[in-house]
């Protein structure tokens, strides 16, 4: 008889761990984040006795063991955390990955700073990860890490001894080898990601750049061979595997969240307040690469160029708080407040305010709402790995009548490309066009149009991804 197969098990390791901690009446709450990539992961983590591994999020005075344990019970999975100081949470986070990686994988070099110590703390915090992952972990189990903040957790966990299948998944863009060049520590970050056996990136582009920057830094990686989603690479001994996965949403949770009578009728209470005129959306965290100055300066442009778009449409740009500490962000918040307002200011009439900006995160339902009501989408960034707002519009546009403009640097447009309308969003004049052409887009393109795009995104959803990926782990072709 042979033995029984031994369970191997999911280790999913982040930056932040799922979670909301929180207060209510007096105790302490614990419930799952709400992101697609937790809905997608949650079944397959309880199927294989799944561990969640990262930073909590939430002060000290959490009791955080008493509220895991009720986690794992309640949800199936378990979680453990990796503590990080005040001066840890500084300079790793807020300095090295968001100061220096962010912009410089966004192909925006002006944003960037190096400083040494901001990189020192980011490698001993990465190491930190990679001991806590090496504690946790048994010799099958599947170690998966999340994205640019622990790009070097592999590399601290071989010389940990670890033996297991390592994965990684690289959510935002990679740059072009000449940007990537600039980095001082380029050759650790990329001597780092080599050590995992699967590299992921969104899109095709990205995992060329990677392969560009990998055999032009690191002597004797060689290209094996090529497969459709994926390249083989040789490094002394060990075979690595890097592939793209554009990921996804859960398609059907969202259309039928949009399709509830709570949405609808918050859809339906929004647009009474724009009195029949069209409603072009931006919902985007603030962030300078989602390019909102640019697309405020791209509206401004439409109304001076076509005078029929005045009192017939609005611009609704939800902005909503994020890395607030980080100087750059208040510039840019400040420099939102004074574009719309001077725009406002040029055009607004009695009765019609070009443009409602709103600065605040949305309740779920109102989210959809939004999704739903507004006629015309604006996705514009200058660069962004994928953006999950795009697909979430198609998802959420059920009645087939929305216009998707999209730029053309989100990893999005490789899939949706043909469906949207896309713009260059640094050029002012194409984009204003394309607005004018969306507002007078008629039903019949709309909705085959729209018919695409959300064609695409139901075959494509999350939970394809995740299998798609895994079992390109395991060598199998994706179903
Ligand atoms: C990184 C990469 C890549 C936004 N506003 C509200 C709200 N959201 C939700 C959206 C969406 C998510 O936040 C944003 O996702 P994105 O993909 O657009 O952008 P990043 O946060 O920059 O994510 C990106 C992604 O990783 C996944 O790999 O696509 O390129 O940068 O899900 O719905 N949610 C609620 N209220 C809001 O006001 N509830």
């Amino acid at each position: 008889m042979s033995p029984p197969e031994k369970k191997k098990g999911l280790i999913i390791v982040s930056n932040r761990l799922p979670i909301v901690v929180g207060q209510q009446e007096g105790s302490w709450r614990i419930s799952p984040g709400s992101g697609g990539l937790v809905t997608a992961l949650a079944p397959v983590m309880k199927a294989k006795s799944g561990l969640w591994i990262g930073w909590p999020g939430c002060g000290e005075a959490a009791p955080l063991e008493p509220l895991f344990d009720r986690f794992g019970r309640e949800q199936g999975y378990r979680l453990q955390a990796v503590p990080l100081t005040a001066e840890e949470e500084e300079k790793f986070y807020l300095g090295f990955s968001n100061e220096t990686l962010w912009p410089l994988f966004h192909d925006l070099l002006g944003h960037c700073s190096f400083d040494r110590e901001n990189w020192l703390t980011y490698e001993k915090v990465n190491r930190r990860f990679a001991e806590v992952t090496s504690l946790a972990s048994g010799p099958d189990d599947f170690i998966w890490v999340h994205d640019y903040q622990l790009t070097l957790v592999g590399a601290y966990l071989r010389r940990l001894g670890a033996r297991q299948s390592l994965a990684y998944f690289h959510h935002i863009p990679f740059p072009s080898p000449d940007l990537f060049r600039r980095l001082p520590w380029r050759s650790e970050i990329i001597r780092g990601l080599i050590e995992y056996d699967l590299i992921g990136f969104q899109t095709l582009r990205d995992r060329r750049n990677f392969i560009a920057s990998v055999t032009a830094i690191v002597p004797g990686v060689e290209v094996v061979s090529r497969h459709r989603y994926y390249t083989q690479l040789r490094y002394g001994e060990r075979i690595v595997k890097v592939g793209h996965f554009p990921i996804s949403i859960d398609y059907a949770e969202f259309k039928n969240a949009a399709q509830s009578r709570e949405v609808a009728d918050a859809a339906w209470y929004l647009h009474e307040h724009f009195e029949g005129r069209q409603i072009a959306l931006g919902i985007d965290r603030l962030d300078y690469t989602k390019g909102v100055p640019e697309r405020f300066l791209a509206f401004e442009r439409a109304l001076e160029k076509y005078p029929d778009l005045h009192k017939n449409l609005s611009l609704l740009q939800v902005v909503v708080p994020s890395r607030t500490q980080v100087a750059e962000y208040q510039v840019l918040k400040e420099q939102l407040d004074q574009l719309a307002g001077r725009i406002n200011a040029r055009f607004g009439e009695p009765g019609w305010i070009p443009i409602h900006y709103v600065f605040r995160n949305l309740e779920r339902v109102q989210l959809l709402a939004h999704y739903r009501a507004c006629e015309i989408a604006l996705v514009t960034p200058l660069r962004d790995g994928m953006n999950l707002v795009a697909k979430e519009y198609c998802a959420a546009s059920v009645e087939n009548n929305g216009v998707l403009i999209l730029s053309e640097f989100a990893g999005a447009a490789d899939q949706l490309g043909k469906g949207a309308l896309l713009v260059n969003p640094y050029d002012v004049e194409g984009t204003a066009d394309a607005i004018h052409r969306a507002v007078n887009m008629d039903a019949e393109e709309r909705k085959s149009r729209m018919r695409a795009l959300r064609t695409q995104v139901r075959r494509n959803d999350v939970h394809r991804w995740v299998r798609w990926f895994v079992q390109t782990m395991q060598d199998q072709p994706p179903s």
